[in-house]
Protein backbone atom coordinates (compact mmCIF):
# COMPACT_ATOMS: atom_id res chain seq x y z
CA UNK A 1 0.00 0.00 0.00
CA UNK A 2 1.12 3.45 -0.90
CA UNK A 3 0.43 6.84 0.01
CA UNK A 4 -0.23 7.61 -3.77
CA UNK A 5 -2.54 4.40 -4.45
CA UNK A 6 -4.71 6.50 -1.71
CA UNK A 7 -4.98 9.27 -3.56
CA UNK A 8 -7.68 8.79 -6.73
CA UNK A 9 -10.08 6.70 -4.35
CA UNK A 10 -9.88 9.89 -1.86
CA UNK A 11 -13.54 11.02 -3.18
CA UNK A 12 -14.98 7.73 -2.50
CA UNK A 13 -17.06 7.33 0.47
CA UNK A 14 -18.02 4.10 2.16
CA UNK A 15 -21.74 4.64 1.66
CA UNK A 16 -20.94 5.27 -2.14
CA UNK A 17 -18.69 1.97 -2.03
CA UNK A 18 -21.83 0.24 0.13
CA UNK A 19 -23.99 0.95 -2.78
CA UNK A 20 -21.74 0.27 -5.90
CA UNK A 21 -21.04 -3.19 -3.89
CA UNK A 22 -24.84 -3.46 -3.86
CA UNK A 23 -24.86 -2.84 -7.90
CA UNK A 24 -23.25 -6.82 -8.76
CA UNK A 25 -26.62 -8.02 -7.00
CA UNK A 26 -29.64 -7.31 -8.63
CA UNK A 27 -31.64 -9.13 -5.97
CA UNK A 28 -30.54 -6.62 -2.90
CA UNK A 29 -33.38 -4.73 -1.62
CA UNK A 30 -30.77 -2.09 -0.05
CA UNK A 31 -31.53 -3.75 3.46
CA UNK A 32 -28.11 -4.91 4.18
CA UNK A 33 -26.75 -1.08 2.80
CA UNK A 34 -29.03 0.48 5.22
CA UNK A 35 -28.28 -1.69 7.94
CA UNK A 36 -24.00 -0.54 7.22
CA UNK A 37 -24.56 2.78 7.10
CA UNK A 38 -26.74 2.58 10.54
CA UNK A 39 -24.21 0.94 11.91
CA UNK A 40 -21.62 3.63 10.55
CA UNK A 41 -23.54 6.33 11.90
CA UNK A 42 -22.79 4.47 15.54
CA UNK A 43 -19.47 3.88 14.52
CA UNK A 44 -18.78 7.84 13.72
CA UNK A 45 -20.47 8.63 17.50
CA UNK A 46 -18.35 6.35 19.32
CA UNK A 47 -15.45 7.71 17.55
CA UNK A 48 -16.37 10.91 18.37
CA UNK A 49 -16.80 9.95 21.95
CA UNK A 50 -13.57 8.15 22.36
CA UNK A 51 -11.50 10.70 21.05
CA UNK A 52 -12.30 12.64 23.47
CA UNK A 53 -12.79 10.74 26.59
CA UNK A 54 -10.05 12.24 28.20
CA UNK A 55 -12.23 15.54 28.25
CA UNK A 56 -15.83 14.40 29.27
CA UNK A 57 -17.00 11.59 32.15
CA UNK A 58 -15.51 8.48 29.82
CA UNK A 59 -12.27 7.45 31.10
CA UNK A 60 -12.98 4.41 34.10
CA UNK A 61 -15.05 1.68 34.94
CA UNK A 62 -18.40 2.09 35.04
CA UNK A 63 -19.32 0.40 38.03
CA UNK A 64 -20.35 -2.82 37.17
CA UNK A 65 -18.68 -6.56 35.48
CA UNK A 66 -20.27 -8.05 32.00
CA UNK A 67 -21.01 -11.48 31.50
CA UNK A 68 -17.64 -12.09 30.79
CA UNK A 69 -16.92 -11.34 34.22
CA UNK A 70 -14.72 -7.62 33.37
CA UNK A 71 -14.99 -4.66 34.72
CA UNK A 72 -17.54 -2.49 32.58
CA UNK A 73 -15.17 0.81 31.46
CA UNK A 74 -17.61 3.55 30.98
CA UNK A 75 -16.89 3.96 26.91
CA UNK A 76 -17.61 0.09 26.76
CA UNK A 77 -21.13 0.96 28.28
CA UNK A 78 -21.92 3.84 25.81
CA UNK A 79 -20.64 2.43 23.03
CA UNK A 80 -22.80 -0.56 23.63
CA UNK A 81 -26.07 1.59 24.30
CA UNK A 82 -25.48 3.58 21.23
CA UNK A 83 -25.25 0.15 18.95
CA UNK A 84 -28.01 -1.63 20.76
CA UNK A 85 -30.75 0.99 20.42
CA UNK A 86 -29.62 2.42 16.94
CA UNK A 87 -29.49 -1.11 15.25
CA UNK A 88 -32.91 -2.17 16.92
CA UNK A 89 -35.15 0.49 15.78
CA UNK A 90 -33.36 0.21 12.30
CA UNK A 91 -35.84 -2.52 10.54
CA UNK A 92 -33.07 -4.16 9.07
CA UNK A 93 -32.06 -6.42 12.35
CA UNK A 94 -33.80 -9.50 13.62
CA UNK A 95 -32.05 -9.76 16.72
CA UNK A 96 -28.41 -9.07 18.15
CA UNK A 97 -25.60 -10.38 20.31
CA UNK A 98 -23.27 -8.18 22.33
CA UNK A 99 -20.33 -8.89 24.23
CA UNK A 100 -22.04 -7.18 27.47
CA UNK A 101 -25.18 -9.18 27.27
CA UNK A 102 -25.95 -11.78 28.89
CA UNK A 103 -28.70 -12.73 26.29
CA UNK A 104 -29.77 -12.24 22.89
CA UNK A 105 -30.97 -8.86 22.30
CA UNK A 106 -34.47 -8.17 21.01
CA UNK A 107 -35.14 -5.18 18.09
CA UNK A 108 -38.16 -3.00 18.78
CA UNK A 109 -41.27 -4.78 17.90
CA UNK A 110 -42.46 -3.83 14.07
CA UNK A 111 -38.91 -3.09 13.29
CA UNK A 112 -37.59 -6.83 12.55
CA UNK A 113 -35.79 -6.89 9.80
CA UNK A 114 -34.06 -10.16 7.58
CA UNK A 115 -30.19 -9.82 9.56
CA UNK A 116 -28.30 -10.50 13.15
CA UNK A 117 -25.58 -8.63 14.15
CA UNK A 118 -22.98 -9.81 16.72
CA UNK A 119 -21.11 -7.18 17.76
CA UNK A 120 -17.83 -6.20 20.15
CA UNK A 121 -18.58 -2.71 21.16
CA UNK A 122 -15.40 -1.51 22.36
CA UNK A 123 -12.66 -4.19 22.20
CA UNK A 124 -9.83 -3.84 24.31
CA UNK A 125 -11.35 -1.66 26.74
CA UNK A 126 -8.09 -1.85 28.66
CA UNK A 127 -6.29 0.83 26.40
CA UNK A 128 -8.90 3.23 26.42
CA UNK A 129 -7.62 5.15 29.58
CA UNK A 130 -4.39 5.02 28.37
CA UNK A 131 -4.89 6.34 24.79
CA UNK A 132 -4.31 3.06 22.83
CA UNK A 133 -6.05 1.71 19.92
CA UNK A 134 -9.51 -0.27 20.58
CA UNK A 135 -12.24 -0.84 18.42
CA UNK A 136 -15.55 -2.40 17.85
CA UNK A 137 -16.07 -5.41 15.73
CA UNK A 138 -19.15 -7.02 14.32
CA UNK A 139 -20.63 -9.88 12.36
CA UNK A 140 -23.85 -9.82 10.41
CA UNK A 141 -25.65 -13.17 9.26
CA UNK A 142 -28.88 -13.65 7.64
CA UNK A 143 -32.25 -14.55 9.88
CA UNK A 144 -33.57 -17.86 9.66
CA UNK A 145 -36.56 -16.30 9.06
CA UNK A 146 -37.10 -12.82 7.39
CA UNK A 147 -39.03 -10.04 9.42
CA UNK A 148 -40.03 -12.14 12.49
CA UNK A 149 -37.97 -11.63 15.57
CA UNK A 150 -35.06 -13.44 15.75
CA UNK A 151 -33.63 -15.90 18.79
CA UNK A 152 -30.03 -16.82 19.54
CA UNK A 153 -31.07 -19.58 17.07
CA UNK A 154 -30.76 -17.32 14.38
CA UNK A 155 -27.10 -15.80 15.98
CA UNK A 156 -25.33 -19.13 16.68
CA UNK A 157 -24.19 -20.12 12.77
CA UNK A 158 -20.62 -20.43 11.76
CA UNK A 159 -18.81 -17.70 10.56
CA UNK A 160 -18.85 -19.62 6.74
CA UNK A 161 -22.29 -18.59 6.97
CA UNK A 162 -21.60 -14.35 7.15
CA UNK A 163 -22.86 -11.98 5.44
CA UNK A 164 -20.83 -9.16 6.15
CA UNK A 165 -17.74 -8.90 9.18
CA UNK A 166 -16.07 -5.55 10.01
CA UNK A 167 -14.88 -3.40 12.44
CA UNK A 168 -13.72 -0.08 13.14
CA UNK A 169 -10.28 0.75 15.01
CA UNK A 170 -10.05 4.11 16.57
CA UNK A 171 -6.64 4.21 16.41
CA UNK A 172 -4.25 7.74 14.91
CA UNK A 173 -7.18 7.78 12.68
CA UNK A 174 -10.15 6.28 12.89
CA UNK A 175 -10.77 3.33 10.40
CA UNK A 176 -13.62 1.20 8.77
CA UNK A 177 -12.18 -1.81 8.04
CA UNK A 178 -15.08 -4.74 5.89
CA UNK A 179 -15.51 -7.31 4.07
CA UNK A 180 -18.68 -9.17 2.15
CA UNK A 181 -17.09 -11.91 0.48
CA UNK A 182 -15.69 -9.69 -2.31
CA UNK A 183 -12.37 -8.59 -0.69
CA UNK A 184 -11.42 -6.54 2.24
CA UNK A 185 -11.77 -2.56 1.85
CA UNK A 186 -10.76 0.29 4.21
CA UNK A 187 -11.52 3.36 5.14
CA UNK A 188 -9.99 6.50 6.53
CA UNK A 189 -12.65 9.19 8.58
CA UNK A 190 -12.35 12.32 8.14
CA UNK A 191 -13.61 13.98 11.01
CA UNK A 192 -13.74 17.08 9.77
CA UNK A 193 -16.82 16.58 7.39
CA UNK A 194 -17.84 13.25 9.17
CA UNK A 195 -16.95 11.13 6.16
CA UNK A 196 -15.48 7.60 5.77
CA UNK A 197 -13.14 7.70 2.38
CA UNK A 198 -11.62 4.74 0.79
CA UNK A 199 -8.30 4.59 1.59
CA UNK A 200 -7.28 1.04 1.26
CA UNK A 201 -8.81 -0.66 -1.26
CA UNK A 202 -8.93 -4.51 -1.88
CA UNK A 203 -6.58 -5.14 1.33
CA UNK A 204 -4.16 -8.58 1.37
CA UNK A 205 -2.35 -9.79 4.29
CA UNK A 206 1.27 -10.49 3.33
CA UNK A 207 1.63 -13.88 2.86
CA UNK A 208 4.83 -14.37 5.11
CA UNK A 209 5.86 -12.13 8.27
CA UNK A 210 8.66 -11.47 10.84
CA UNK A 211 6.04 -9.76 13.46
CA UNK A 212 4.18 -11.94 16.12
CA UNK A 213 1.53 -11.17 18.78
CA UNK A 214 1.32 -12.85 21.64
CA UNK A 215 1.06 -12.31 25.73
CA UNK A 216 4.25 -13.63 26.38
CA UNK A 217 2.59 -13.19 30.22
CA UNK A 218 1.14 -16.50 29.58
CA UNK A 219 4.93 -18.33 28.89
CA UNK A 220 3.85 -20.68 31.87
CA UNK A 221 0.37 -21.78 30.84
CA UNK A 222 0.79 -22.79 27.35
CA UNK A 223 0.89 -25.90 26.00
CA UNK A 224 4.12 -28.03 24.64
CA UNK A 225 3.87 -27.06 21.26
CA UNK A 226 3.21 -23.55 21.59
CA UNK A 227 6.53 -23.56 23.50
CA UNK A 228 8.23 -25.35 20.59
CA UNK A 229 6.82 -22.78 17.77
CA UNK A 230 7.91 -19.81 19.72
CA UNK A 231 11.41 -21.23 20.63
CA UNK A 232 11.47 -21.43 16.70
CA UNK A 233 10.49 -18.31 15.86
CA UNK A 234 12.98 -16.72 18.39
CA UNK A 235 15.76 -18.46 16.82
CA UNK A 236 18.43 -16.49 14.57
CA UNK A 237 18.39 -17.48 11.63
CA UNK A 238 18.59 -14.97 8.88
CA UNK A 239 17.46 -17.36 5.93
CA UNK A 240 14.48 -17.80 7.16
CA UNK A 241 13.96 -14.30 8.64
CA UNK A 242 14.10 -15.11 11.96
CA UNK A 243 14.26 -14.31 14.62
CA UNK A 244 10.38 -12.43 14.19
CA UNK A 245 9.92 -9.42 16.45
CA UNK A 246 7.10 -9.10 18.46
CA UNK A 247 4.34 -5.97 18.37
CA UNK A 248 1.40 -7.05 21.14
CA UNK A 249 -1.10 -4.15 21.15
CA UNK A 250 -3.14 -6.00 23.91
CA UNK A 251 -6.40 -5.15 21.96
CA UNK A 252 -7.40 -8.16 19.69
CA UNK A 253 -8.38 -5.58 16.69
CA UNK A 254 -5.51 -3.35 16.95
CA UNK A 255 -2.69 -6.80 16.57
CA UNK A 256 -5.14 -7.74 14.09
CA UNK A 257 -5.37 -4.55 11.90
CA UNK A 258 -1.14 -4.06 12.12
CA UNK A 259 -1.31 -7.88 10.24
CA UNK A 260 -3.23 -7.32 7.84
CA UNK A 261 -1.04 -4.49 6.45
CA UNK A 262 2.08 -5.63 7.39
CA UNK A 263 1.77 -9.31 7.59
CA UNK A 264 1.97 -10.96 10.97
CA UNK A 265 0.66 -13.66 13.20
CA UNK A 266 -1.46 -13.31 16.52
CA UNK A 267 -1.85 -16.36 18.67
CA UNK A 268 -4.03 -16.96 21.71
CA UNK A 269 -4.21 -20.79 22.25
CA UNK A 270 -6.02 -22.65 24.86
CA UNK A 271 -3.59 -22.10 28.05
CA UNK A 272 -4.06 -23.44 32.12
CA UNK A 273 -4.20 -19.74 32.82
CA UNK A 274 -7.77 -20.42 34.33
CA UNK A 275 -10.63 -22.67 33.77
CA UNK A 276 -12.66 -19.31 31.49
CA UNK A 277 -9.44 -19.73 29.60
CA UNK A 278 -9.04 -23.68 29.23
CA UNK A 279 -11.07 -23.24 25.89
CA UNK A 280 -9.11 -19.83 24.44
CA UNK A 281 -9.79 -16.63 25.54
CA UNK A 282 -11.05 -14.71 22.45
CA UNK A 283 -15.13 -14.85 21.63
CA UNK A 284 -15.87 -16.79 18.60
CA UNK A 285 -19.27 -15.00 17.77
CA UNK A 286 -18.09 -11.51 17.55
CA UNK A 287 -14.50 -11.21 17.68
CA UNK A 288 -12.27 -14.27 16.06
CA UNK A 289 -15.45 -15.30 13.05
CA UNK A 290 -15.56 -12.13 11.98
CA UNK A 291 -11.58 -11.41 12.00
CA UNK A 292 -11.83 -15.02 10.31
CA UNK A 293 -13.83 -13.94 7.40
CA UNK A 294 -11.36 -10.81 6.88
CA UNK A 295 -8.37 -12.75 7.14
CA UNK A 296 -9.65 -15.64 4.36
CA UNK A 297 -10.90 -12.89 2.31
CA UNK A 298 -7.18 -10.58 2.86
CA UNK A 299 -5.62 -14.15 1.56
CA UNK A 300 -5.08 -15.16 5.28
CA UNK A 301 -5.61 -17.93 7.55
CA UNK A 302 -7.61 -18.08 10.89
CA UNK A 303 -7.53 -21.48 12.71
CA UNK A 304 -7.90 -22.92 16.43
CA UNK A 305 -4.66 -24.39 17.83
CA UNK A 306 -5.97 -28.26 16.90
CA UNK A 307 -6.47 -26.72 13.22
CA UNK A 308 -9.97 -26.55 12.76
CA UNK A 309 -11.50 -23.61 10.78
CA UNK A 310 -12.44 -20.74 13.00
CA UNK A 311 -15.46 -20.24 10.12
CA UNK A 312 -16.17 -23.53 10.33
CA UNK A 313 -16.84 -23.89 14.04
CA UNK A 314 -20.60 -23.76 14.70
CA UNK A 315 -20.99 -21.59 17.97
CA UNK A 316 -22.89 -23.39 20.80
CA UNK A 317 -23.26 -20.11 22.98
CA UNK A 318 -23.19 -16.45 22.20
CA UNK A 319 -20.22 -16.05 24.36
CA UNK A 320 -18.23 -19.27 23.43
CA UNK A 321 -14.58 -18.73 23.56
CA UNK A 322 -12.00 -20.37 21.15
CA UNK A 323 -8.36 -20.76 21.13
CA UNK A 324 -7.20 -18.20 17.95
CA UNK A 325 -4.36 -18.24 15.68
CA UNK A 326 -4.71 -15.74 12.73
CA UNK A 327 -3.19 -13.55 10.07
CA UNK A 328 -0.55 -14.36 7.45
CA UNK A 329 -1.29 -17.74 5.81
CA UNK A 330 1.98 -19.03 5.47
CA UNK A 331 2.79 -18.45 9.09
CA UNK A 332 -0.39 -20.06 10.24
CA UNK A 333 0.62 -22.70 8.16
CA UNK A 334 3.63 -22.94 10.06
CA UNK A 335 2.40 -22.27 13.42
CA UNK A 336 -0.62 -24.61 12.33
CA UNK A 337 2.93 -27.99 11.40
CA UNK A 338 3.97 -27.42 15.14
CA UNK A 339 1.18 -27.59 16.75
CA UNK A 340 -0.35 -30.69 14.83
CA UNK A 341 3.57 -32.14 16.16
CA UNK A 342 4.75 -32.36 12.79
CA UNK A 343 7.98 -29.71 13.28
CA UNK A 344 9.67 -29.72 16.80
P1 LIG B 1 -4.58 -10.45 27.47
C1 LIG B 1 -9.16 -7.50 25.24
O1 LIG B 1 -9.62 -7.66 26.57
C2 LIG B 1 -9.14 -8.87 24.60
O2 LIG B 1 -10.40 -9.44 24.63
C3 LIG B 1 -8.62 -8.76 23.17
O3 LIG B 1 -8.96 -7.56 22.58
C4 LIG B 1 -7.12 -8.91 23.35
O4 LIG B 1 -6.50 -9.46 22.20
C5 LIG B 1 -7.02 -9.86 24.53
O5 LIG B 1 -8.21 -9.71 25.31
C6 LIG B 1 -5.82 -9.51 25.39
O6 LIG B 1 -5.78 -10.51 26.41
O7 LIG B 1 -4.76 -11.72 28.28
O8 LIG B 1 -3.29 -10.45 26.69
O9 LIG B 1 -4.78 -9.18 28.26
Amino acid sequence: MTVDSIGPSYGITVSRHILDSQRHHPEATGDLSGLLSELIVAAKTISAEVNMAGLGDFLGAAGKTNIQGEKVQKLDAFANTNIKRRMARSGYVAVMASEEEADAIPVVEGYEGKYTLAFDPLDGSSNIDVNASIGTIFSIHRAKNDGYPGTEVDLLQPGRNQVVAGYIIYGSSTMLVYTTGEGVHGFTLDPTVGEFYLSHPDMHMPARSRYYSVNEGNTAYWHPEMHQYMRYIKEVDKTTGRPYSTRYIGALVADFHRNLVTGGIFLYPCDTKNAAQAGGKLRLLYEAAPLAFIAEQAGGRAITDDGRAIMDIVPDGLHQRVPLVIGSKLDVDLAEEFFAGKRS
